[in-house]
């Protein structure tokens, strides 16, 4: 059997908008490096999952969202093929989430807006993707397979193959 094609997707998001989730439902033995805080955990290091669609081996890392991870970020994002920004629909756009907008277009990217807790009362999808231009806006919930599946799916076939190999062993 030839090996899949690989393709390397970073998952980025402000602080609780839901990567953590995102990775653990697309991949269930997904592994990740928390911290206990307020309410909850916070990722301190990254996420790692893996899924395969269409043939495609997807190498999916989320990174931490709080902002004095940026080294951590930095040393994630390297040779990504292509990402995810998953935004809490649940609030107003924060302006950690415009940077981290406007740095993947200024690193010329591909990449796709995920729409996270979009079924609360203070959602505002529509509103909210109107902040991200031309760039393709899914509204998916990081709790459920199918939707996020999809829309991973069609975003990443646009994508090439990864160049270098990746291995993925966990
Ligand atoms: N209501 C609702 N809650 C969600 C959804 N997705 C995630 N959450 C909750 O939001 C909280 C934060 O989720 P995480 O997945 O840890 O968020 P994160 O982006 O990884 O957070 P950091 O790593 O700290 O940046 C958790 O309590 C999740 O259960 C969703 O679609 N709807
Ligand atoms: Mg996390």
């Amino acid at each position: 059997m030839p090996e899949p094609i690989k393709q390397k997707i970073v998952i980025f998001g402000a602080f609780g908008a839901g990567k953590t989730t995102l990775i653990k439902t697309i991949d269930p033995n997904s592994t990740h490096i928390e911290a206990n805080c307020a309410g909850g955990t916070t990722t301190v290091a990254l996420d790692f999952g893996r899924v395969e669609l269409e043939g495609r081996q997807l190498h999916i890392y989320g990174t931490p969202g709080q902002e004095r991870f940026e080294f951590a970020r930095e040393i994630i994002a390297k040779g990504m093929d292509g990402a995810v920004l998953l935004v809490d629909a649940g609030s107003p756009v924060d302006e950690f989430t415009r940077h981290l907008y406007e740095s993947l277009i200024s690193a010329k990217v591909p990449f796709v807006v995920f729409l996270n807790k979009c079924e609360g009362k203070e959602s505002v999808p529509t509103a909210i993707s109107a902040e991200f231009g031309t760039t393709p806006v899914w509204i998916v919930s990081a709790m459920e397979r199918k939707p996020c599946l999809d829309a991973l799916c069609k975003f990443t076939m646009t994508l090439p193959a990864h160049v270098n190999g990746l291995t993925g062993k966990r």
